[in-house]
Order: structure tokens, then C-alpha cells, then sequence
């Protein structure tokens, strides 16, 4: 009998050393040629996807269950109401927020999300694709689409909610769904549309899978996009020949909009957007299929518009901001990329329109989001049922410290 306490403490010993080891290994201080920069948890989500501020300084995040949150003065709301249903499912659910540019006086609030087809087909098992690997759920039965929303918040609540845009054709699968949401200077939204594993429909005009997408706010179509009038073309369609890009920013000071994309195997992309131009995808990569599958590399077909700037291997690009503030000078006017597989934040360096270098920092964590908060610090949201908020500021300068 005295064996059994004998017998278990060591194994406890060994699993509190493995856990003080894990939390460790997670950087809590980065040290740069401007100085440290101390992170700090500011609160734990489950499966977050995006985060944005609205004018007074409260900031959205959502959850790709299904959950929108508003977090301010260092605590976090009770689910917001009314927000659509999601298909909840593999890279699928509540995906970004974004907030009208005249929020002050309309309320208006845009989430993108996988919405599941109304009409479900009676046999709706996909065909295995060898390009796709393992990256494929062929248990998956549900067809579903990105679709964008729009209603006003009021209080903890979101009113008067309806659809203004949404992928098409559905599809059946497990990701790729894009979902990015950004506001042009000029007031119209940008959507990134991802390919839904789908490959072909990317360079297919008819569908608006796999492109990027500029809408009025409304949902309705500006009528200065590049394929408005033409036969056989969706007029929503701002460029095409994209797989899946998580992450878009207007860089500041300029009209440029710059958008990252995954790559397959390797061939991470970072683009400066072109109106009407054909990003190549699936027709050239600098990445493989998961199968090993050679693709051509962009240079093999100039007649697309080739990547500013690629990794191999990959870096699981998500969430994309240029820093503007003044907390962490190395970093001014630089973009910063989070990293999923990476588990890295990268950050970009580009002179005059082209990328000159990105650093990747090692976070410890996969990297789901980045944002700059009005005092300058750069906010993180990591990845997973167990992620964290992290606020990154010049060590001493702790919000809660
Ligand atoms: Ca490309």
C-alpha cells in the first residue's frame, strides 16, 4: 500500500516541471534595439478570431464559436446579442469585426462569419482531392459560405442585423473561408473571399471565391470596380487568383492596400493589391500541394501579378496592421504580420513600395491577430479554446501595473 503514494508523487513532480516549463518557454519580454517590451496577459477567450476599437476606446473580439465580447476598463462583456448563427466548424464560425467608419452616428457594426446554406443537399460528401493532403475533413457534410453582416450595436446588443454580401457558390469543407473586413479611406469595404480548398474557383469570374471583393457599405457594388460591365464577370470581384488571406491593412500615408495570403505548401504571400489584377492562385505558387505536387512559380508566368515578398516555409499569416504609434520605436511605419504555425510575430519592413525584409519574432504562441490600441501599445490574440489577449508595451508601462 505505501507504494502507491511512492509511486505517484514523482509522476506529479514531473507534470507541475512540465507545465512551469511550458508557460515559460512563452516569451514574456522581448528585448529590442529600442529597449524591452513586456508583455502582459490582459484576459483568456475561447477561440478568438479579431479584434477592432471603436471610437471611445472599447474594444470588439470575437470568438469563432459564435461569441462577440466588448472589453474595456480591463474587463470583458457577457456575449453581445444577435449576432447571427454560425457555422461553427474547423477554420469556420465568427471570423473579424469591423467598425463603420462613421460609428458615431450610426452604430454600425460588421462581422464576417461561415454561415451554412439554408437548402442543405441530401448527399453532400466532397470528393477527395490528393492537392489538399490531409488538409481535407471528408466527414464534413455542410455546405456553407462567408457571408458579412451589418447591425447597430446598442448597449450589449446588435439590432437590426442583416446580410449584405456573401460567397458564392457554397461549398462543402473544413476551410479557407478568408473573412477579412477593412475599411478603404474612402469609405468602401473591402472583403477577402478565400478559395474554400477549392482551387478553380479562383481564376472563375462567375464566382467570388478566392478574390477580393470591395463593396459600399450597404452591399451594394461602387460602380468604379474593375469588372463592372463585363459579360460573364461578378462585378463585386476587386482582384482574383487568391487562396486564403487572413490579414489587410491600408498602409498609412498612402492609397496602398496591402493583403497576405497563405500559401499551400510553403509560399506564404505578402501583395500590395492592384485593382483588377490576378494574383495567380492556383496557376502559380511558391509553394507545393500537400501532396508534394509541384506548382509553377510565379516567374514561370508573368502574366501574374507576382508576390512583394514570400516565405518558405510558411508562416501562417493572420492579422495584418502597419504600426503607427510611438510606444515601440523600432516598429514605426513597419508591418506586422501575426504567425499561426510560425508562432512568431513578423514584421515587415517595406521602402518605398517595396518589401525590403521581415523579422520574425518568436512569441512562443500561435500568433491569430494584431492590433494597435489608441496609446500606442500593439495588442495580440493568440490562438486556440485557451488564448490570451497580450498587450505588448515598453516594459514599466504595464496596463495593469
Ligand atoms: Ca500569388
Amino acid at each position: 500500500m505505501s507504494l502507491v503514494p511512492h509511486f505517484s508523487l514523482p509522476l506529479l513532480a514531473v507534470s507541475l516541471a512540465v507545465s512551469a516549463f511550458a508557460s515559460s518557454a512563452a516569451a514574456q519580454e522581448l528585448s529590442l534595439p529600442s529597449g524591452k517590451v513586456e508583455i502582459e496577459s490582459l484576459g483568456k477567450f475561447d477561440n478568438p478570431w479579431a479584434m477592432a476599437y471603436l471610437p471611445d476606446g472599447r474594444l470588439l473580439i470575437t470568438e469563432k464559436p459564435g461569441h462577440l465580447r466588448i472589453y474595456a476598463d480591463g474587463k470583458l462583456s457577457e456575449p453581445v446579442s444577435g449576432v447571427p448563427e454560425v457555422a461553427y466548424h474547423e477554420q469556420g464560425g465568427l471570423l473579424d469585426v469591423a467598425v463603420d467608419p462613421n460609428f458615431s452616428e450610426n452604430g454600425l457594426v460588421y462581422l464576417s462569419y461561415a454561415e451554412a446554406a439554408e437548402q442543405q443537399p441530401a448527399d453532400a460528401r466532397e470528393e477527395k482531392d490528393p492537392r489538399l493532403g490531409e488538409y481535407q475533413d471528408l466527414n464534413d457534410t455542410v455546405l456553407k459560405g462567408l457571408a458579412v453582416a451589418r447591425g447597430k450595436l446598442a448597449g450589449n446588443r446588435l439590432e437590426d442585423v442583416t446580410v449584405i454580401w456573401r460567397q458564392e457558390p457554397k461549398q462543402i469543407g473544413r476551410g479557407h473561408f478568408g473573412g477579412r473586413l477593412l475599411f478603404a479611406p474612402d469609405g468602401k469595404l473591402f472583403v477577402t473571399s478565400g478559395d474554400r480548398q477549392r482551387f478553380e474557383p479562383a481564376q472563375d469570374m462567375t464566382s467570388n471565391l478566392g478574390k477580393i471583393v470591395r463593396i459600399n457599405p450597404d452591399g451594394s457594388i461602387p460602380d468604379d470596380n474593375p469588372f463592372v460591365g463585363q459579360d460573364g464577370a461578378r462585378a463585386d470581384i476587386w482582384t482574383l487568383g487568391h487562396r486564403n488571406q487572413l490579414g489587410a491593412a491600408f498602409r498609412p500615408g498612402t492609397s496602398e492596400l496591402w493583403v497576405h495570403e497563405m500559401g499551400p505548401k510553403g509560399g506564404d504571400e505578402l501583395n500590395l493589391i492592384e485593382k483588377g489584377k490576378d494574383y495567380g492562385w492556383p496557376q502559380v505558387s511558391e509553394g507545393k500541394h500537400y501532396n508534394d505536387m509541384d506548382i509553377p512559380n510565379h516567374s514561370e508566368k508573368p502574366a501574374f501579378r507576382k508576390p512583394d515578398y514570400a516565405w518558405v516555409p510558411a508562416i501562417s499569416p493572420a492579422g495584418l496592421i502597419f504600426y503607427t504609434g510611438d510606444k515601440i520605436k523600432d516598429w514605426k511605419g513597419k508591418a506586422l504580420l501575426g504567425g499561426l504555425s510560425s508562432e512568431a510575430l513578423i514584421v515587415a519592413t517595406i521602402d518605398g513600395n517595396k518589401v525590403t525584409g521581415a523579422e520574425t519574432i518568436n512569441m512562443g504562441k500561435r500568433i491569430r491577430d494584431v492590433a494597435q490600441a489608441p496609446d500606442g501599445a500593439v495588442l495580440l490574440l493568440t490562438d486556440g479554446d485557451d488564448a490570451e489577449l497580450l498587450r505588448l508595451a515598453p516594459s514599466g508601462e504595464a496596463q495593469a501595473g
